[in-house]
């Protein structure tokens, strides 16, 4: 792999869902692509698939800091300069009321979604600065802008995504270094099957009759961040499917 042949893109939480389409919609435009994630085997059959001279593995957990700095380590040593990083990785946990909610959930995806982050984001950010070049593409959702039941502390991780994004062009400004947030909505992935700690018809039947957005439809919206000239920044991109609005806000006799 060389910056001289391809470009490259690093993409976390590339075994499934939005990573994974990401990767190949990537590669499939003549991008090398580092695809991270934890479970190593699901990313060896997408390597088998699209090719070893298209796709490094590597298994990775964005909340183990040592998973980071060996990484840096040998991106260092190996004289690549990545031109984008997909901050992907992330999860709900739960759908229970705040009151209700389980806190080791909570915690979970405050580390993963919040922590994760930032960590990838602090670490892989020096090199694109050294650089002059370089584009942070976070994940964030809807959530972190309209609150619905059940989505506290995940809609809380999203917000904070938010504005760590537009935080980040501020500090990066006559860098070079572009950042972008996509806000999706409704999305059919792993993500229930992981929201409903693997109960697969309840999230099954979150999809039922409707037609949610596929993972290809956010891919492409990554992709086309990332490949706009240079001089061009998107700062955020909200993304519904037809299916999903907005209802009224609620009000209760009771208070
Ligand atoms: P998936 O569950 O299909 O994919 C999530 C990916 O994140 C998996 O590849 C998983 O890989 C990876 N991941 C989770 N935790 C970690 C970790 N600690 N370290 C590294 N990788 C991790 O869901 P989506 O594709 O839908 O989700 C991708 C992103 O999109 C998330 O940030 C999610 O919050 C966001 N999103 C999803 C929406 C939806 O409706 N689907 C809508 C809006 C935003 P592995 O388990 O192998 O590590
Ligand atoms: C996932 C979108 O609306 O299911 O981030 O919370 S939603």
């Amino acid at each position: 792999m060389s910056n001289k042949d391809k470009k490259i893109a690093i993409i976390t939480g590339s075994s499934s869902g939005f990573g994974k389409a990401s990767v190949e919609k990537f590669v499939k435009n003549g991008w090398h692509v580092i695809a991270l994630a934890r479970r190593i085997q699901k990313l060896e059959e997408l390597q088998n698939d699209l090719g070893k001279d298209n796709v490094t593995i590597r298994e990775f957990d964005v909340c183990q800091q040592d998973n980071i700095d060996e990484f840096v380590k040998y991106l260092t040593s190996q004289n690549i300069q990545p031109d984008v990083l997909v901050n992907n990785a992330g999860l709900a946990l739960g759908l229970d009321s705040a009151d209700k909610a389980n806190l080791d959930d909570w915690d979970v995806m405050i580390d993963t979604n919040i922590k994760g982050l930032i960590k990838m984001s602090r670490a892989i950010m020096p090199l694109m600065v050294e650089n002059k070049n370089g584009h942070i593409i976070n994940v964030g959702s809807i959530a972190g802008t309209y609150p619905y039941p059940g989505g506290n502390t995940y809609g809380a991780t999203k917000a904070f995504v938010a504005q760590f994004s537009l935080n980040l062009r501020a500090d990066l400004a006559g860098t070079g270094i572009r950042v972008t947030n996509i806000e999706p909505g409704l999305a059919e992935t792993e993500f229930s099957i992981v929201r409903f700690h693997g109960d697969k018809q309840k999230a099954d039947s979150i999809y039922q009759g409707l037609s949610p957005l596929q993972a290809e439809d956010i891919a492409e919206s990554i992709f086309w961040s990332a490949s706009l000239p240079k001089h061009v920044n998107i700062n955020r991109i909200e993304i519904m499917p037809t299916c999903q609005s907005f209802a009224p806000l609620a009000i209760n006799k009771d208070g």
